[in-house]
């Protein structure tokens, strides 16, 4: 197995230590960073995404995979060339308002990260004044609600009302997602999109921005 292959498997095994040494050792042996990373950590991570979306990977494991991918990521990123890695988009994330739940929102970050996009993430609890605020300053392409609660996915209606309200909906695509969250449930909101999973979200914001 050629060595880039070798770290893209270390990668999908979670396996942190030889994801860094492979890593290492392509540095050393002059492969080029971006080589690196697109046939090595972001191959590995784009198996996980499909193995996840399609049942056969766990969110344990999953979590490990981008463990190792960010670690290896660490050692190249410096020596990328300026501009050479521009990021396909900017999503920002929050879980909405009263609450707290954020395993699958930061998996959902995760898969973004790993797919080239630039991540912010506000966090939990986020009132839609908040949220408005951050779109205003931080001017993403995307912005993904997360809700786990019945009660609290009503916030992500709130929310997408007051960006409207403030004139911040035109040039902004909005996805939500979380165990009690729909398709109809995101149609009825006046959502752009809704995704049932980690990688799905990650291939719904690329269909989105049209990348
Ligand atoms: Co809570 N909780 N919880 N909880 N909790 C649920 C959600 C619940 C279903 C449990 C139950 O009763 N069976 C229930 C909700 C019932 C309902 O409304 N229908 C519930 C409840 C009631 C509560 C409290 C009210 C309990 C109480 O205090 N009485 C309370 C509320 C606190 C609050 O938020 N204000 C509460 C608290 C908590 C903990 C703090 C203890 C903890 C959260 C820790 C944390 O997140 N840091 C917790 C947990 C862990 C759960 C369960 C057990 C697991 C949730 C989880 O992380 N799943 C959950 C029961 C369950 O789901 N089995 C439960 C794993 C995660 C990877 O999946 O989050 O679904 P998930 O994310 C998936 C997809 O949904 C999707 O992708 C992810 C990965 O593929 N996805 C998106 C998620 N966000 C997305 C966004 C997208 C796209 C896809 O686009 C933007």
């Amino acid at each position: 197995m050629a060595d880039l292959e070798r770290l893209a498997d270390a990668v999908i095994k979670g396996d942190q230590e030889t994801a860094v040494d492979l890593t290492k050792k392509a540095v050393d042996e002059g492969v080029k960073p971006l080589n690196i990373v697109n046939q090595g950590l972001i191959a590995g991570m784009n198996v996980v995404g499909k193995r996840f979306k399609a049942g056969d990977m766990f969110v344990p494991e999953v979590l490990m995979s981008a463990k190792a991918m960010k670690s290896g990521m660490e050692i190249v990123q410096p020596l990328l060339v300026e501009g050479e890695m521009e990021a396909a988009g900017k999503v920002m994330l929050g879980t909405v308002a009263g609450d707290l739940h954020d395993i699958g929102k930061n998996l959902v970050g995760m898969m973004m990260e790993s797919g080239g996009l630039e991540l912010i993430n506000l966090g939990t609890d986020i009132k839609p004044e908040e949220f408005a605020e951050a779109v205003r300053k931080h001017n993403p392409n995307v912005l993904g609600m997360s809700a786990l609660l019945t009660t609290t996915m009503l916030a992500m209606k709130d929310t997408i009302e007051v960006l409207e309200e403030e004139g911040l909906r035109d040039n902004l695509k909005i996805i939500v997602g979380g165990a009690p969250v729909t398709q109809d449930f995101a149609d009825e909101i006046g959502a752009d999109g809704w995704a049932p999973d980690a990688a799905s979200a990650k291939d719904l914001v690329f269909e989105l921005i049209g990348k």
